[in-house]
Formats: structure tokens, sequence, C-alpha cells
């Protein structure tokens, strides 16, 4: 079995000799062990500090082209050399490398495609109580989505089996983190998750400025996955909540019509009938977002066809 360990990188010439020193050169069941960098346009001396520690594998950008698309190219990679095995780790430090080889054992045992690092977010001193709370709620939402059950949905640090590289399709451009949890469920990929410490803080965060905005972006991330695999599930609901609200006033309107008919309780017909008209909108955006998630299911057979022609496999 062949494992690849890629890191994404931007600027990490600080961290990323750590990181290196601690992934095993050996463990049991994998026969060979490849460290890919993704660099993403860094500007210091990551791709040098890489160079002297061995590395020889790299998926190069020129300039910054973010995460989820770096994460996409370090995906083909690993297929084109034969991984069976994709761990993703950070260059800040942030993840114990060492932990890979308890990272993997799920993999190597047959009984996942998925394992996730749980940062045990709970016991991390330098989250803030609100952080944690919002940790926790976005895990609720991904794990609702997903039909799964991961007590950390945000970790990056995760291993992959080769089956799942082929099923994966990375399309948002923020949080593929949680992408590819509720698209590996929605495709009843096997997940599991094994409880890690993490190392200490090394730098604030460069993927978000802000608590907030990691907020947005994972919300957002969220909702579209959510509309891609559940489209009905919300239109549904919005439709038929609609209907009922509508349906009040445009009976109200009824009623006084018919025990004295001179036209009179205009505006609950006119609420009544705005109302009734959205849940038909939401009823039809059901059907067409149906029609289109067919589709879609189409066309990613048809690519992990091509990812397995291409790759072999
Ligand atoms: N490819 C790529 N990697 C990035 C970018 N920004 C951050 N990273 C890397 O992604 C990983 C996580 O970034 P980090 O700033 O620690 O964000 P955190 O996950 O919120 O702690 C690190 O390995 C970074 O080097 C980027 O724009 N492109
Ligand atoms: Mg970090």
């Amino acid at each position: 079995m062949k494992l690849v360990v890629q890191i994404p990188c931007l600027n990490e010439e600080q961290t990323l000799a750590s990181v290196l020193q601690d992934i095993p050169k050996k463990i049991d069941g994998i026969d060979e062990i490849v460290v890919v960098i993704i660099d993403d346009g860094s500007t210091d001396n990551t791709v040098k500090i890489a160079r002297e520690h061995g590395v020889k594998d790299f998926v190069l950008h020129r300039t910054n082209m973010g995460l989820a698309r770096s994460f996409r190219d370090g995906m083909d990679k690993a297929l084109e050399l034969g991984a069976d095995i994709l761990v993703n780790t950070d260059g800040d430090n942030q993840y114990p490398s060492e932990k890979i080889t308890d990272l993997v054992q799920p993999i190597i045992k047959g009984k996942a495609e998925i394992v996730v690092a749980d940062r045990q977010t709970a016991k991390i001193a330098h989250f803030s109580p609100l952080k944690k709370i919002l940790q926790r709620f976005g895990s609720w939402v991904v794990n609702k989505a997903a039909g799964t059950d991961l007590p950390d949905a945000a970790s990056g640090f995760r291993a992959y089996s080769r089956e799942s590289l082929y099923r994966l399709n990375i399309i948002t451009r923020f949080s593929y983190c949680m992408e590819t949890i509720i698209q590996a469920g929605n495709k009843r990929l096997a997940i599991t998750s094994i409880p890690i410490t993490t190392n200490k803080k090394t730098r604030e965060s460069r993927l978000f400025s802000s608590m907030w905005q990691h907020v947005f972006e994972s919300g957002t991330a969220i909702t579209r996955a959510y509309l891609m695999y559940k489209p009905y599930t919300i239109f549904l609901t919005s439709g038929v909540i609609l209907l009922i609200l509508g349906l009040v006033p445009f009976l109200r309107y009824l009623y006084f019509l018919s025990i004295n008919s001179h036209g009179q309780h205009l505006q609950s017909l006119i609420v009544g009938m705005i109302l009734v008209s959205a849940s038909f909108l939401s009823f039809a955006l059901a059907i067409i977002a149906d029609i289109i998630r067919t589709n879609r299911i189409l066309t990613e057979e048809s690519i992990e066809q091509q990812k397995r022609t291409r790759f072999g496999g």
C-alpha cells in the first residue's frame, strides 16, 4: 500500500520543518510513504525548506489559487502517484503529524473510506467559549446534511482512501472540509473519526481573518451543499409553510364573502394570493432542482469514470 501525505502551504517556512520531521517514516501495513507539498504561490522559502527535508513531489501554483483548488490538485496528484491512501495535514504544524499512523488504520483495515481527526475542540484552551459553541453547531448542521455523526466536521487532518478520491468532487472555493463530508455522506462512503490532541497554536488562521467570516463562509458552503443534495427538503418545506400561511387569509376572505358578499377584506385576498403563489413557486423550484440533481448525478458518474480511466483502478 502506498500512502501520500499532502501539505497545502502558503508561506509556511517557519513551521513546515517541524511538520515534515514528525511524519512517520514507517507504518505497519504501508509499503511506501510519499510527501507532496502543494505550494500555492508562497513568496517565502517554503519550497526550499521542503526540498532540504527530502520532499521530491510538488504541486506548484505560480499564484495563490486558494485552498480548495489546491486540495483538488492534490487529489489528482495523489491518484497520479498511485496512492492507496491520501492524508491531508496543514503546514502550520497545528496537527500532530505522528498521529498519521492512527489516522490511516481504519482505511488499512477496510473499515472506512474517510477518517477525520477530531481535534476535541471542547478541550482546546485557546478556543473561546463562543467559538466552541459555533464549532459544535457547525458540525451538527453538517452531520444533519450528511447523515453522519462526526464530532469535528471542520478538521482538515484527514485520511482518504483511493476509492473516495475517485468519488469526491470539490466544487466550492471555501470550506471544502464541510463539502467533502456532505458529499461523502450522501454518497454513502463510510466515514469515521479518531480523537487527536492538536499541537500548540503557532499563528492566527490565514484562511479566515475573523471567526464571523469563518461562520459566514461555512454557512454558505453548507447551504450550497444542502441545496445540491437535498433540494426538495428545502423547497418542499418552504412550499408547505407558504401554502398554509397563504390559505389562512384566503379562507378568511372566502368566509366573509360567503356571509356578506360586498367584496370586503380585499387585503386578506391579496396577502393570501401572494403567499399561495410563492408556495407554488417553491414547489416548482423543488421539481426543477430535483431534475438538475439527477443531471448532476449523471455528470458525477461520468467524471468518476474519467478519473478511473485516467488514473487506473
Ligand atoms: N493552498 C493554499 N493553502 C493555504 C492558503 N491559505 C492557507 N493555506 C494552508 O492551509 C492550511 C490551513 O491554513 P490555516 O491558516 O492554518 O487555517 P486554519 O485551518 O483556519 O488554521 C495551512 O497549511 C496553510 O498553509 C491558500 O490560500 N492556499
Ligand atoms: Mg491552522
